[in-house]
């Protein structure tokens, strides 16, 4: 199947990539789409059959730990199943093109962009792998094994997925490196994600816009690759409308040929 992405508009994404000093990345549910993972919002979406005030939230938790570590269990054996697809490949090969110029903030907790070797991951929503205990607050990782219905920590405290819930804040020091690399690349590669989610979401425009107090450098060109038009489209210079496992790939060839 010929991607559905037309060539102009993957040449002036080759165009604007070659030239970036600093490169950006925000990738959302529908870059592990091809590895199997069910996205959030899609038909099939992984809130089927559970409201998300119910297995996502921190009141979920509390009223019912054994539904949302069902539901956390069973994610992590589907992601234990899987492998990261050539769009995760493609942009651990952007990485090693960049180097230090090159920052990828996920919205995943797959962890499926470390399992291909990315290395500068920022992980704002947190992950599967890990866990945090309400009693010690010790974060553990634990890879994907499934866990107990009621888990506990070593210190017989109750264990709860370290993952960012609706209504809970991100991760201070992680959320504070995503917004400066947004604020500092030339380009922001907007991968599988409906930008719907806040406050993720606002890293496009502060890459777009640059925040006021320094409206003297130019905003970033910010580069869309999605098999939709989705919330961040009005702020998308190139549009690259395929499958991520497709577009990534071919961009990764054309900037190196
Ligand atoms: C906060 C971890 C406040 C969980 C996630 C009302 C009340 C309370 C809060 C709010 C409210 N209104 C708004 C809010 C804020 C709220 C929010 O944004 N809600 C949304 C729904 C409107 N945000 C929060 O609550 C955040 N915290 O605001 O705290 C606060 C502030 C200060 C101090 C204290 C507190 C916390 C948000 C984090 C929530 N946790 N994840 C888990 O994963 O189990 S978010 C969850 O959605 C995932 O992380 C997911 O990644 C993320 C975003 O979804 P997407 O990744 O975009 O996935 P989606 O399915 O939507 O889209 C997939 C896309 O891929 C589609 O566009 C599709 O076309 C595309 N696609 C599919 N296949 C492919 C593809 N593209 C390319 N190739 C393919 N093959
Ligand atoms: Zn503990």
């Amino acid at each position: 199947m010929e991607p559905e992405f037309d060539d102009p508009e993957l040449t002036r994404a080759v165009a604007v990539l070659a030239q970036a000093r600093r490169v950006c990345v925000l990738t959302g549910a529908g870059v592990s789409a091809e590895s199997g993972v069910p996205t959030f919002r899609a038909s099939d979406g992984l809130w089927e059959g559970h409201r998300i005030e119910d297995v996502a939230t921190p009141s979920g938790f509390r009223k019912d730990p054994g539904l949302v570590w069902k539901f956390y269990n069973a994610r992590r054996a589907n992601v234990k199943a899987v492998s990261p697809n050539p769009g995760h490949h493609a942009l651990r090969a952007m990485e090693d093109r960049w180097g230090g110029g090159f920052t990828l903030v996920t919205q995943n907790v797959d962890g499926l962009h470390k399992a291909a070797g990315s290395r500068n991951v920022l992980e704002i929503h947190g992950s599967l792998h890990r866990t945090r205990c309400l009693g010690c607050g010790e974060v553990q990782d634990r890879g994907l094994e499934p866990l107990a219905d009621h888990p506990l920590c070593e210190c017989g405290g109750r264990l709860r997925p370290d993952i960012v819930w609706f209504h809970e804040s991100l991760p201070e020091d992680i959320w504070e490196q995503a917004l400066r690399a947004a604020d500092a690349c030339n380009v922001l590669l907007v991968v599988g994600t409906s930008a719907v989610v806040h406050p993720a979401a606002s890293l496009i425009p502060v890459a777009k816009r640059r925040s006021s107090w320094n409206n003297v450098r130019p905003g970033a060109t910010v580069i869309e690759v999605n098999l939709t038009r989705t919330e961040a489209s009005e702020y998308a210079d190139v549009g690259l409308y395929g499958p991520s496992g497709r577009v990534l790939p071919e961009l990764v060839d054309r900037l190196s040929s």
